[in-house]
């Protein structure tokens, strides 16, 4: 029996099916990373992909995906899978309103899918998990880049694959940039900082160490590839793009002085107007953009940023370190709105859909009781119109936690078991985090000029995998 078919039968060898509360009690950590001297390495920053060709609308880029090493642990070379030869992938910057290409050459042995979290573009381009690319070809994916400026992120999403190839590297960054956000003035150039965090299971040799579902040995977090590095910062403003792309981690993340930042967007771009906050929770797939004034530290100054989801003494609390150099000076002024969002109006229907653990077929990852199947549309859903979703988490048993995202749209998330979400994580988004014994109430509009089948998902990739995955149809 193949590595996929023991996933999709829920048999993978080790497979640790324990809730986070008591996989927490389980923390171990790796000795190869136990050994490495904290942030005594620099931070990498993914460069920017050039297009091969462009003309007056378009531009053309081209990946392939290959077999490679990366420096995660200083002198420890780790197997990974990439885009081009880099881990995390190249970054790639788009503008509004003018399209991209993306050929993706699959040179692996294992066939893959390319999605674009967040983007509203045409099903054939989607990256559907049953939409491989096989081994040896390629595909192009286009973009119109027709949504507003937002921190996207491409990954592989390959029917009952994505988790590991994910974990292994397959994903990387997706930036589109727009007039009006320009307008902001906000920090940019090498003051425009991407962190993409995750979660890692550390081997002996450095190697990543994929186990499905073992949520407990992943204990080492990477920042940008890189394990505890450091980044010198000037004393002035920074816009950090924060994105948890962790197959399995919740990150809540603030600076270890608990001083305040300045939350500018959410998954899908700004926000109304800016929120001054002091952490950021962000759960797999959710991405935040806040600016952080390093202005009034004096230069010398050491920062962490920290996990608070890992305890005090918890060695894995401390992810990346600031270092602060001068002079010292703040530029930009936080404007009193950000932009305006459009009104999302009135549902035409309502639905309930039950993120939960089955535990029929031996056990498995469920949406309404039902596992994945890639011909199964769980429901149709009119283009143009409004939905308020009832998103719930009914585990009582084993309390485990789930990120719903949805494809193709940016969604507005109205409340938790009626209580009303800060501004931070109500618009826009397409993952919301679901926690056991939560109900979410969220209005999706189907604002798109697109048709066709997309996926819903807990994008716990572990779980996508195994099979927390279903369907809808938009149609005209
Ligand atoms: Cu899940």
């Amino acid at each position: 029996m193949q590595r996929r078919d023991l996933i999709r039968y829920g048999m993978a060898a080790g497979a640790a099916l324990l809730p986070m509360g008591f996989a927490a009690n389980l923390w171990t950590r790796s000795a190869q990373a136990e050994q490495v001297a904290p942030f005594s390495t620099r931070l990498r920053v993914p460069r920017v992909l050039s297009p091969y060709f462009s003309t007056s609308t378009e531009d053309y880029y081209k990946m392939d995906l290959v077999e490679s090493t990366a420096s995660i642990l200083p002198g420890l070379k780790t197997p990974v899978l990439t885009f081009n030869g880099q881990f995390p992938g190249p970054t790639i910057r788009a503008r509004r309103g003018r399209a991209t290409r993306v050929k993706i050459t699959n040179r692996l042995t294992t066939p893959t899918s390319i999605h674009l979290h967040g983007a509203d573009v045409p099903a054939e381009s989607d990256g559907h998990p049953t939409d491989e690319i096989v081994p040896g070809a390629s595909k192009t994916y286009r973009y119109g880049n027709i949504q507003p400026a937002a921190t996207l992120w491409y990954h592989d999403h390959v029917h009952h694959l994505e988790s590991e190839h994910v974990y292994r590297g397959l994903s990387g960054l997706y930036l589109i940039d727009d007039d009006e956000t320009d307008a902001l003035g906000l920090p940019s150039g090498a003051y425009d900082l991407p962190l993409q965090i995750r979660d890692a299971h550390l081997g002996p040799a450095g190697e990543l160490v994929y186990t499905w579902n073992d949520f407990a040995s992943r204990t080492s977090v990477l920042v940008n590839g890189g394990f505890q590095p450091t980044h010198e910062v000037r004393g002035t403003q920074y816009r950090i793009r924060l994105a948890n792309v962790s197959n399995t981690r919740p990150l809540r993340l603030r600076l270890s002085d608990a001083s305040e930042m300045v939350q500018i967007a959410s998954d899908g771009g700004l926000l109304s107007r800016p929120v001054p906050c002091t952490e950021v929770e962000l759960w797999p797939a959710e991405r935040a953009e806040v600016v952080v004034d390093f202005s009034r530290y004096a230069a010398g100054t050491k920062l962490m940023l920290e996990n608070v989801f890992a305890g005090p003494s918890r060695p894995d609390r401390q992810i990346l370190q600031f270092e602060v150099t001068g002079p010292a000076a703040a530029t930009w002024t936080p404007p009193a709105l950000l932009r305006s969002h459009p009104d999302l109006g009135t549902p035409i229907v309502t639905r309930n859909i039950d993120f939960v653990w089955s535990e029929a077929n031996g056990g498995f990852y469920s949406i309404d009781g039902q596992g994945y199947d890639p011909h199964r549309v769980q429901f149709q859903v009119r283009r143009g119109t409004t939905e308020l979703w009832h998103v719930n988490n009914s585990d009582a048993v084993r309390n485990f936690p789930h990120s719903m995202h949805v494809h193709l749209v940016q969604f507005r998330v109205l409340d938790r078991n009626g209580v009303p979400v800060g501004e931070g994580e109500a618009y826009p988004k397409d993952t919301v985090r679901i926690p056991a014994g939560q109900n979410v109430r969220m209005l999706v509009k189907f604002d798109t000029p697109y048709t066709g089948i997309y996926p819903f998902h807990c994008h716990f990739l572990d779980h996508a995998a195994h099979s927390m995955m279903a369907q809808l149809e938009v149609v005209p």
